[in-house]
């Protein structure tokens, strides 16, 4: 039997931890388990044997880490090859229906534009451990322990086009229910069964009641199975070792409380043991599978969240779109990125669930600003993106990069166009926008656009794409030149809606072409087709009457408590006139307000123009200190309260490195080259990798005189003390900023007093105070950068 054929009638038992037992039979710390189970092959084949005695279905070969980037081509077979033979091998010698995964794992870095790993070349990276699994015969790929999903997504795209093997993913999700970097289950579920993997899941860090909540999420959203592969339990320190609170019994017992969430594939991660197997296959013996249901839910992704369709209408942002818009054109002949991101961040702001991305003017080559635009847009947003092009190979390019699972527009009934984009949806997943038109053009009325839709959705399916993943719009047609025209449109989306029981989405504004007042005939027409099953609305969010309506229909229709939505954002409906975006902002008055919303929507370009206008007027320190130190606390909270995830605060501290850039510039402008003071070392301390504040240190202190020798960040005690030898300097700076590496500045101050016993010590960092700086044997501590000027020339006078 293959393993997809398993699959829909067991529940899978996996195996549980490796690392631990290969410790146990002589790997030592820091050997590379691949390496070593490759030396020893006959120790991963009895571990793999007390698994599959245990009663595990499926073990995963050790090949966690084996990939390109930690080994050249011709090791990497070997190792490869050593570990799927030895689990073969085990499983040949117990008999049965066994199967071998090939275990990939995470590769260590993080991916560009978080990162510096670039997407292409990660999907590359595991492509090279794919085609080796196949060739030395897996039965299956497992992808597991991520916690990215850009990154996973790398891996699935890479398992899809170098195998045809099943694929089961499992990610590590935090105590807060989200990957690393922000996903919820429901955005990981929209991922990765949109781009066909076999079975998803969760894996490794948190015990099996702490994973339940993440797990039912999991299994609430998908329609394909569910598998959970958890620790055993939570993990302590005994005697140096790591151990876990669960026993087997205990651990079983956990698993096999959740099955009737519907999960259907079960093992252990770390701290997990044949024993924890063997107890588990017995608690879920006798236990029958449940069938899987398929959730007929519409959804699309970002890399923090999905958007369904159904409950509540969706706004799609039409604002980035260079039909009509000069100024939009002369951005894009311009590669001027920066409005674009500025269009989007100022629709999200206004309430757009998703943001429509359209490049299409015959100027610009779409195939390469589609995919730029849409990828610099999710470091900004996290909004999912509709990718809007007419262009396969740029819809193509932009759906490859896109971290989730796009709404695609647009398809429609020529044989032609579904041929070209219907395969995109099925490799990459997407909800696919299908405009009801075909060889023979728009039918006029709404039994043609009907028959459209059944043709398309028939098609579909013989793409292999499930009904749930299209959404027809029935065209508006402009009402000034047809009188009939709205009604088509909306009987036809009435149908569709009701009787064909698919979602629908409209571009609403095209109605009202050539009326005068047009704002009054498009949110009429909104609010029409709001009640005739309107799912989607593609529409200018800055467009007051539009959010009228929008929010009235909420609280009409009982989707608003207490209309407090309304209420709260009745303010945005006063006025009709779009709101300027930043970047057409002038003054620096305006700047002012707008460099901490630039600093915190992570707008780079936008914060470094802003700066620059901002420096005609203020005192450079006055911006730091009244601008880019309050957006960076707003962020960092927003971090601390889980509104923010790691690439926002990344983008954000990019941003104001922008920023800082520019003040740096002119600071070193106005700074008066008189002759140096003495040379001072600055550091943030080892396993900190902030630096912001301390470069802010360092420009002031270099401002007033002093040579300053930048040690940089992460940097280890022995450095510092180091250098302070070697350049006998006077005075040694350090800086921490998380609470995590106070006991490192403890450290470097304690080896400083050994190795430069005369050399003084400031430290800083938000972390810090007077009293603790005092406790860890600093001679002073500075507040800030002022602060660190003035302490200095105290310090020095000693
Ligand atoms: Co992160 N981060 N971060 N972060 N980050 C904090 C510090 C955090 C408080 C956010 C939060 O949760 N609220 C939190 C620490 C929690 C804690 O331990 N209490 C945190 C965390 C958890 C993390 C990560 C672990 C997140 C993760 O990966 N899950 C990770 C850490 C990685 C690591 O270091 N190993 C991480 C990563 C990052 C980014 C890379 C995204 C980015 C840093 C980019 C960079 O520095 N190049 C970042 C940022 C930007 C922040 C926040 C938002 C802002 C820090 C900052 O630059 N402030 C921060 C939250 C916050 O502080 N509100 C946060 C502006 C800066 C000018 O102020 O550094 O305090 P500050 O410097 C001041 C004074 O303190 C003083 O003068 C400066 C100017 O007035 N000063 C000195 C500083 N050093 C001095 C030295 C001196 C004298 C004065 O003498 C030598």
């Amino acid at each position: 039997m293959n393993f997809r054929e398993f699959l829909k009638n067991n529940i899978v038992t996996l195996d549980g931890g490796m690392g631990t037992l290969l410790q146990g039979r002589g790997l030592r710390p820091g050997e590379l388990p691949e390496r070593f189970g490759a030396e020893h092959p006959e120790v991963v084949e009895d571990i793999h044997r007390a698994y599959l005695e245990a009663g595990s279905d499926v073990i995963y070969s050790n090949t966690f880490g084996a990939n390109a980037l930690k080994f050249d081509e011709d090791e990497l077979d070997l190792l490869i090859g050593a570990a799927i033979g030895a689990a073969k091998r085990a499983c040949l010698s117990v008999g049965g229906d066994k199967f071998v995964a090939l275990d990939i794992g995470p590769l260590g870095r993080l991916l560009s534009p978080l990162g510096d790993l670039d997407f292409e070349e990660a999907v590359e990276i595991f492509a090279k451990t794919v085609r080796l699994g196949v060739k030395h015969g897996a039965d299956l790929i497992a992808i597991e322990t991520m916690n990215d999903s850009y990154e996973t997504k790398a891996a699935l795209l890479a398992a899809k086009e170098s195998s045809s093997l099943p694929v089961i993913v499992t990610n590590a999700y935090g105590a807060d229910g989200k990957l690393m970097t922000g996903a919820s289950p429901e955005a990981m579920a929209a991922l990765l069964e949109g781009m066909g993997a076999d079975a998803i899941g969760a894996n490794c860090s948190l015990g099996p009641k702490a994973l339940s909540a993440v797990v039912k999420r999991l299994a609430d959203a998908a329609s394909v199975p569910v598998f959970m592969k958890p620790n055993a339990g939570l993990p302590s320190i005994v005697n140096g070792e790591t151990v876990y609170d669960l026993t087997p019994d205990e651990f079983a017992n956990e698993v096999a409380s959740l099955l009737h969430l519907g999960i259907r594939g079960v093992g252990g991660c770390c701290g997990t043991t044949p024993d924890f197997i063997k107890a588990l296959k017995e608690k879920i013996a006798g236990i029958k599978p449940l069938p899987i249901t398929d959730k007929n839910l519409t959804v699309v992704s970002s890399y923090t969240h999905a958007v369904t369709f159904g409950a509540s209408p969706i706004l799609i942002g039409e604002r980035i779109n260079p039909t009509g818009k000069k100024r939009f054109r002369q951005a894009l002949a311009e590669r001027d990125i920066n409005y674009i991101l500025g269009e989007g961040v100022a629709q999200a702001e206004r309430g757009a669930h998703i943001l429509d991305v359209n490049v299409g003017t015959p100027e610009i080559n779409e195939e390469e600003l589609l995919p730029i635009c849409s990828f610099e847009l999710q470091a900004v947003t996290d909004l999912p993106l509709q990718i809007d092009t007419s262009d396969p190979v740029a819809m193509e390019a932009a759906l490859r990069r896109y971290n989730g699972k796009a709404m695609i527009n647009s398809v429609n009934g020529k044989e032609e166009s579904m041929a070209a984009v219907f395969p995109l949806v099925k490799k990459y997943g997407g909800v696919v926008v299908a405009l009801t038109l075909d060889e023979s053009g728009i039918p006029e009325n709404a039994d043609g656009r009907i028959k459209i839709a059944e043709k398309i959705l028939k098609a579909a399916k013989e793409y292999g794409i499930n009904k749930k993943d299209i959404v027809f719009d029935t065209l508006t047609m402009t009402v000034s030149a047809d009188n009939r025209a709205a009604l088509a449109t909306l009987d036809a989306l009435d149908y569709i809606r009701h009787k064909l029981g698919c979602h629908t989405s409209l571009g609403v504004s095209n109605v009202s072409f050539g009326l005068p007042c047009r704002e009054a005939v498009n949110s009429t027409f909104f609010s029409l087709a709001l009640s005739r099953g309107l799912s989607a609305a593609i529409m200018n969010p800055h467009s007051a009457d539009m959010m009228r309506v929008y929010y009235s229909y909420r609280a009409l229709m009982g989707l608003d408590e207490n209309c407090a939505e309304y209420i709260e954002n009745s303010s945005k409906f006063a006025s009709v006139a779009a709101i300027p975006t930043a970047a057409e902002k002038k003054t620096a008055e305006e700047a002012s307000s707008e460099l901490g919303r630039a600093i915190a929507k992570g707008l780079k370009d936008e914060a470094a123009r802003l700066t620059e206008l901002l420096l005609s007027e203020k005192d450079p320190l006055d911006i730091v200190n009244g601008e880019i130190i309050p957006a960076l606390n707003t962020v960092g909270d927003g971090f601390a309260a889980g509104r923010v995830f790691l690439p926002g605060l990344l983008m954000s501290a990019e941003a104001a490195g922008a920023a800082f850039e520019k003040i740096k510039l002119r600071a070193s402008e106005k700074s008066e080259a008189g002759a140096k003071k003495c040379k001072i070392i600055l550091a943030t301390v080892h396993g900190d990798i902030h630096d912001i504040g301390k470069n802010i240190v360092k420009l002031l202190l270099e401002n007033y005189g002093y040579e300053v020798i930048d040690l940089g960040k992460d940097v280890p005690p022995e450095k510092v003390a180091e250098a302070a030898e070697k350049h006998s300097v006077p005075l040694v700076g350090l800086s921490a900023l998380m609470t995590t590496t106070v006991p490192a500045m403890e450290t470097t101050i304690a080896l400083l007093r050994e190795k430069a016993p005369n050399t003084k010590i400031m430290v800083g960092g938000a972390v810090l105070t007077e009293e603790y700086a005092k406790k860890i044997d600093a001679d002073g501590y500075a507040k800030d950068a002022m602060s660190a000027v003035k302490l200095t020339a105290e310090l020095l006078a000693k």
